[in-house]
């Protein structure tokens, strides 16, 4: 656990006791604050009084007189669509708003440091798509390049869980833009910025705020090095804006569609290759058609994000490519089920949105696609450049005849349930086929997450084989 430092004997109040709010009570306490908690659910309030902590009705009246800061959740609102009116409260009191992340990065240095050979770093991933599997691919290289690293943020674990780093140690943190929105400190000293396509825009009111919240990463503080993916014009826009000039290898440009040969430093991948350019010169090549835990181009973009994040840590690119190998890839992301009479089953749950969706769907030939869910905002027109690798589409949901339509021409079965989904695929497959869970869709509507969704597939999979 990371001790927030700066508020000894404070009061500090947090709302939202799930994993964030939950990991932030303690790490407050252990820093000698004071913590008043609150959560709307009563579950969750009973577990964090039985570790406890005084649980305080925070919207009540004078709740929060006298306190230091408010430690918000990132599933709950601070403005759009509309702000918990605990949120609304502190602000109209003065109480300054905060989260996890903040206290994180006020919290990180210790006295300690300036004992150690080499300072710890923080390497922190955002962008739409990929943050995950960037963010455990850079982790798994670094690991097995035998540096010292831990894992933390929106891949599962609160950044203030994590044991405070040793000399040279290294923490990766996934942060989504609910995560960056509201952070008061965000100092990585690597920053990554994997590809930008709509998401959550009820939480930012549109796509220019989506964009304003992720570009706070960069913005606020300023990295030592971006990383930053120029397929759209929001990374170009991003790298320009960081960057001195074209040869100012400050910033590290990704691309799986453009070969980027220029004066300053990039990674790209083209046709299965990666390779590395620095002042127009190439300095690395890897070959990634091998790499079999990170299929496809969408997976190609993941991985160079992460060597490039490995390099600017100092690491050659042969010990790069060693760990890119023998990374078996996250659940619910292209993983890959079962094989069984030349049909591959493949969960990637974790594409709830069209972007993430398409890019499953480029990566495969010959698809049984099991799709469906909560619509997000924008519709389904993006999946279009993906439709032709699809033989049949196996729709689930409960709005699952209206998302059938919205495919258009594509043949589709309305089968509302993962049961029926999967026995229909797995009916109609032949060898060569791949049954793809990749539901352009949130999980809501018919599972607490995408996670379970995901476990849903292989069991419905898994029995029938
Ligand atoms: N709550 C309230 N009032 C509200 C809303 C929620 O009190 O109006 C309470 C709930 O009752 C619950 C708690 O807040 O007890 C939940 O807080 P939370 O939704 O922020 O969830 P955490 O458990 O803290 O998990 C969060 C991230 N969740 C979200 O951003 C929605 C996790 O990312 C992250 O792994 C975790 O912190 C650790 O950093 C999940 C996610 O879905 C994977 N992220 C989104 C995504 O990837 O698309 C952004």
């Amino acid at each position: 656990m990371i001790p927030v430092i700066g508020y000894s004997e404070a009061k500090v109040a947090v709302l939202g006791l799930g994993r964030t709010g939950l990991s932030a009570a303690r790490a407050l306490r252990a820093g000698g604050a004071e913590v008043l908690a609150w959560d709307d659910t009563e579950t969750a309030r009973v577990a964090a009084e039985a570790e406890g902590f005084a649980i305080v009705d925070l919207s009540r009246a004078g709740a929060l007189d006298r306190v230091a800061s408010l430690i918000v959740s990132p599933g709950i609102p601070h403005l759009y669509p509309a702000p918990n009116r605990v949120i609304v409260a502190a602000q109209a009191a003065g109480v300054p708003v905060d989260n996890d992340i903040g206290l994180f990065f006020r919290s990180l240095a210790t006295d300690d440091w300036g004992g150690f050979d080499v300072t710890p770093k923080v390497i922190a991933v955002t962008g739409s798509n990929g943050k995950s599997t960037t963010s455990a691919l850079i982790h798994h290289v670094l690991v097995e390049a035998g540096r010292t690293a831990q894992l933390a943020g929106n891949i599962g674990r609160g950044v203030l869980d994590i044991d405070p780093p040793e000399d040279g140690g290294v923490v990766v943190l996934e942060l989504s833009s609910y995560q960056t929105d509201l952070a008061r400190a965000l100092t990585p000293d690597v920053a990554v910025f994997t590809n930008f396509s709509p998401d959550h825009l009820d939480r930012h009111a549109g796509l220019g705020g989506y964009f304003a919240a992720k570009r706070r990463l960069f913005a606020e503080g300023g990295p030592d090095r971006a990383v930053i993916g120029v397929d759209e014009p929001e990374g170009q826009y991003l790298a320009g804006q960081m960057a001195e000039g074209p040869n100012d290898d400050r910033v590290i440009r990704i691309s799986v569609d453009h070969k980027l040969t220029g004066s300053g430093w990039s990674v790209f991948a083209r046709k299965g290759f990666l390779s590395e350019y620095r002042h127009g010169r190439q300095v690395g090549s890897i070959d990634l058609r091998g790499v079999k835990g990170l299929p496809g181009s969408h997976n190609h973009q993941n991985a160079c994000a992460a060597y490039a994040a490995c390099r600017t840590l100092g690491l050659a690119p042969r010990v790069i490519e060693a760990g890119l190998h023998s990374y078996a890839g996250l659940p619910h992301r292209s993983q890959r089920v079962a094989e069984k009479d030349g049909i591959i089953f493949v969960n990637d749950s974790k594409a709830t949105n069209v972007d993430s969706a398409l890019k499953a769907l480029q990566a495969f030939e010959n698809i049984r696609w099991i799709c469906g869910g909560l619509e997000k905002d924008g519709g389904l027109a993006g999946l279009a450049p993906g439709l032709a690798h699809v033989r049949k589409a196996y729709v689930i949901g409960r709005e699952a005849a209206g998302f059938a339509r919205a495919l258009g021409t594509v043949e589709s079965e309305v089968c509302t349930t993962m049961a029926k989904a999967v026995a229909s695929a797995m009916s109609d497959a032949e060898s060569g086929d791949v049954v793809l869970l990749a539901p352009a869709a949130a999980s809501f509507d018919q599972y607490d997450n995408f996670e379970k969704r995901g476990e849903d597939f292989m069991a419905q999979v898994l029995a029938r084989l």
